[in-house]
């Protein structure tokens, strides 16, 4: 049966000439999925609060020629703007075009621009309203750079390979809470009338094999193939993008790697199925830059718009495969009227609404074309977000916050400004693009090379400076950069202290000043776009720390990282008083850490992902490598399911480090009085609404409420994240389901509520194709993180079709 399902996929998929199927007939064999078929692309319906843009666009595509419609569907070289990606005027019909620029924590490549704190950061804070208001800052200055669609937020990778280069990029490992900080953001990025482009969908996890290659014998490899069930697809990775259309999200773009041996710009199953039919999607989708592979194909399996040219498959040959019938013209119809749809949704028809590229010149040499974007009204989301973003995690008999210290001693690369600094993101840009770079993006470049000839590299350290993001990208450069060691001199000129540093000597060079009160190291781990990093510690890093702690009592330890960090060699040290995982705070990471080491801030981060003691505690630690034997088809099997970061700890009874969800206060807090409301008894299992963009509507009704009473029994003032967690009937141990980030003053108590609803408590039925309550006892808790849970208790469901 399985095979037989194949052979009708393969005559269905050479029927219509997708590329490589000749490959795929020959290759059958070792598929351990496959991707159904599912045609034909349904039309966007402008369901919802779509209606009056729909009404208009389909206005104004009635007026397109063939070609002007065409013209929509594909990227253009311009030179009047660096903009990533174009889409040309139609000048006749007042359609000015379109800008597409990167990226998710700022505007990537050109000046005058903030550096917000990256993905990882705004998960690490656990904060809904500042993912919405670093969204609404950072789209202002999209807006004022003339771009209209922005490429963020991202929600894959998700972390699944734990070391993959792009984690930081995203939020969290874990849906709920991506797929919540992605709404968000889109709704803050929205509101300013930018399109906001949902990437990478669906199932980019790791860098290695996410293009197309040339082995030694001059073959093409394909990219690698996430083969991932159906039931896994829906409560893992396409969680988060269902929130991200719940909330609007105009734009979703297609990832580099297969999906079931399909690509995902051409997955007819994940774009025409998952996406347009299940989730109703009325925006477009449009590929990743390079990310098309077929012409005719990718335009039935639902694609819409090609970058960053359509030179290859679609341009001015497209309006032929319409004109021979192999594409219809309702197909290239569709298309347009979701770009355009999309357009008049965000009001970008308006007048004020800047032109494609004003903003954004790649010319440095040309100053004076440059739109300044900066405004004193985004200061407080960039320190606050920079501030939240921190995790402490251990904090021995108080050394944190400092005391009013005499002398401080500074050690580690990270704790200085990089040597080079070019506020248009040159120090940031693409690994591979060296030039005016640091070495250390040399050496990422020279990464890049060796994860694809398949030779040991091992670097995953920025050496030159402090890291305030990764690279690739998702890089932005802010008009400044806050280093650590210029902030803390600035605060020991405030309090008449002193600080000494040495952050240049190898660890065995290094020296304390036996007055120091505290001697604070800062280390890194770096990752960028384009290559998976090697590990989660690297020796040198771990030996500076342990240099220091061997001759200072009071060693508190910084770590700016774009990912999971290990830090079992140094985290029993005793003279080891504090760790603080930094992650990417955007420009103002040096006062940010300053305003928390002295206790004018408190820490109030989490953690968005576990904190293991050891490789082998994770199900996908590194990449995929699975060519053999497949040789041109690198293979990924999400074999482990649902169970990657803590689902996958619970199940196997590992105990990490630190925790999902884990971060300390400078203050205390008790969890008490937990209530739920009652669930109405014979409650119907499966939805019944209609389907607007995010799918059913009743999905989202809420099914029960959980009240719970949080007091700060500390003595400072404080914010904690209160966190529900769910066990499902048949379900992971336990699922994030529920988190409010509240501030207490100190004695204070407030009350906390989460309103569950259906899709929450809900698990994928892959026989009826529809989210099930379960009937059965759920487990609930509530507490400060995933294994600090003090509220536990039972809510019994009984579905219509349970007893
Ligand atoms: C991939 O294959 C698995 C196993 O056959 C199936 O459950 C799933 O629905 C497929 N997904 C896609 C997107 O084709
Ligand atoms: C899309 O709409 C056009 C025009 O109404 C229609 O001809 C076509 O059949 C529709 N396509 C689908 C898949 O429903
Ligand atoms: C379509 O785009 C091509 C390439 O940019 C351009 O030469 C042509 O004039 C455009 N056609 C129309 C009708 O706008
Ligand atoms: C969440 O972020 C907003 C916006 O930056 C901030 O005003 C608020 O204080 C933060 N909430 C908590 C509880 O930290
Ligand atoms: C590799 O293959 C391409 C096209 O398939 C060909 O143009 C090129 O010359 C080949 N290179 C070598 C080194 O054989
Ligand atoms: C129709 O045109 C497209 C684009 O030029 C081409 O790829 C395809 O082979 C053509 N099909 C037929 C049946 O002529
Ligand atoms: C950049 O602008 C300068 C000054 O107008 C000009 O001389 C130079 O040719 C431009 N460079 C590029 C790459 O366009
Ligand atoms: C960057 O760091 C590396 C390793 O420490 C060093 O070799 C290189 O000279 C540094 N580059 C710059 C520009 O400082
Ligand atoms: C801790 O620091 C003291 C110096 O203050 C040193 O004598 C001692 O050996 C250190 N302990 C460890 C475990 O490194
Ligand atoms: C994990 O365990 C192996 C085998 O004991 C060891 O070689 C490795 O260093 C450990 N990794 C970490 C991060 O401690
Ligand atoms: C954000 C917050 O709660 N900050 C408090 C941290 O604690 C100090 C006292 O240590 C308070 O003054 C801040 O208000």
């Amino acid at each position: 049966m399985f095979s037989t399902k194949i052979g009708l996929t393969l005559a269905f998929l050479s029927l219509y000439g997708l590329s490589h199927s000749k490959s795929l007939i020959t290759s059958d064999t070792y598929f351990y999925g496959w991707s159904e078929p599912v045609y034909p692309s349904p039309n966007g319906t402008g369901s919802g609060d779509w209606a009056a843009a729909y009404n208009k666009a389909t206005a104004l595509v009635s007026q397109m020629t063939l070609e002007e419609k065409n013209n929509l569907t594909y990227g253009v070289t311009v030179t009047s703007n660096g903009c990533a990606g174009n889409i040309a005027a139609i000048t006749r019909l007042n359609f000015p075009g379109l800008c597409l620029q990167g990226s998710g924590n700022g505007v990537h490549e050109t000046d005058f621009v903030n550096s917000y704190p990256s993905g990882l950061h705004i998960g690490a804070s656990w904060n809904k309203s500042l993912a919405h208001d670093s969204g609404w800052h950072m789209a202002g200055e999209f807006r004022k750079k003339g771009v209209q669609v922005a490429l963020g937020p991202v929600v894959a990778p998700i972390g699944r390979t734990t070391t993959s280069g792009r984690i930081w990029e995203g939020s969290a490992s874990d849906p709920y809470l991506s797929g919540a900080v992605a709404a968000s953001t889109v709704q803050g990025m929205q509101g300013q009338g930018v399109i906001s482009s949902v990437k990478h969908f669906v199932g980019y996890e790791q860098e290695l094999y996410r293009n197309p290659t040339t082995n030694p014998d001059n073959e093409t490899v394909e990219s690698i193939s996430s083969n991932i069930d159906d039931k896994t697809m829906h409560e893992l990775y396409l969680w988060p993008f269902q929130d991200a259309l719940k909330a609007g999200a105009g734009n979703i773009m297609c990832s580099y790697n297969r999906v079931n041996n399909s690509y995902a710009c051409q997955n007819s199953k994940t774009l025409n199925g998952l996406l347009k039919t299940e989730l109703g999607f009325n925006g477009f989708v449009v590929t990743d830059w390079g990310g098309q592979h077929s012409g005719v194909g990718a335009a039935l399996a639902g694609l819409d718009m090609a970058m960053a040219t359509g030179k290859s498959y679609w341009g001015n040959d497209f309006t032929k495969a319409i004109k021979n019938g192999s594409v219809p013209i309702s197909r290239l119809d569709d298309m347009a009227t979701r770009i355009i749809a999309t357009w008049y949704r965000m009001g970008q028809d308006e007048s004020s609404y800047p032109a494609p590229g004003v903003g954004i010149t790649h010319n440095i040499s040309m100053p004076h074309d440059i739109v300044n974007a900066l405004t004193a009204d985004a200061k407080p989301v960039l320190f606050d977000g920079a501030v939240e973003g921190h995790v402490l995690v251990k904090n021995l008999d108080n050394a944190l916050p400092l005391q009013s210290p005499r002398l401080i001693s500074v050690f580690g690369y990270d704790a200085v400004a990089p040597p080079q600094y070019i506020p248009n993101s040159k120090l940031f840009r693409d690994p591979w693009e060296i030039g005016l770079e640091p070495a250390v993006f040399q050496l990422a470049a020279a990464a890049e090379i060796a994860s694809i000839i398949d030779e040991p590299y091992d670097y995953q350290v920025a050496f030159n400076g402090t890291l305030p993001v990764g690279g690739g990208s998702g890089a932005s450069a802010g008009p400044y950069l806050s280093a650590p060691l210029d902030a803390l001199q600035q605060r020991a000129y405030e309090d008449s202290s002193a600080v000494m540093w040495d952050t240049s000597s190898s660890p065995s060079m290094l020296g304390v000043m036996q007055a120091s009160d505290a001697c604070l190291v800062f280390i890194n781990a770096f990752a960028t776009e384009g290559v998976d990093r090697s590990g989660a510690n690297d020796d040198y890093s771990d030996e500076l720390v342990k240099k220091v702690a061997s001759t200072c009592a009071n060693t508190i330890v910084v770590i700016h990282n774009a990912g999971l960090r290990f830090v079992e060699q140094f985290v029993d040290n005793p003279n080891v008083t504090a760790i603080v995982f930094a992650h990417l705070p955007g420009q103002d990471s040096g006062r940010a850490i300053v305003s928390l080491l002295y206790g004018d801030s408190n820490f109030s981060g989490k953690l968005p992902y576990t904190v293991g003691k050891n490789e082998s505690d994770y199900p996908a630690f590194f990449h995929d490598y699975a060519v053999k034997p497949y040789k041109l088809f690198p293979q990924s099997d999400f074999t482990e399911g649902m169970l990657i970061d803590y689902r996958h700890f619970d199940a196997y009874g590992i105990t990490p480090r630190y925790e999902f969800g884990f971060g300390l206060s400078y203050t205390t807090f008790a969890f008490s009085d937990l209530k739920i409301s009652p669930v109405k008894y014979g409650i119907a299992a499966y939805p019944s609404g209609a389907v607007e963009q995010g799918g059913a509507v009743d999905l989202w009704d809420s099914v029960a409420t959980v009240t719970a009473t949080v007091k700060n029994s500390g003595s400072k003032a404080g914010a904690e994240v209160a966190q529900l967690y769910v066990g499902i009937p048949g379900g992971p141990v336990k699922q994030l389901r529920g988190f409010d980030k509240v501030h207490i003053a100190a004695g204070k108590s407030t009350k906390v509520a989460f309103h569950l609803t259906r899709r929450d408590l809900s698990s994928w039925n892959v026989i009826t194709q529809k989210w099930e309550l379960q009937s059965g006892s759920y487990k609930i808790y509530v507490g400060s993180s995933s294994r600090d849970l003090p509220l536990i208790t039972t809510m019994k469901i009984v579905t219509d079709s349970g007893s």
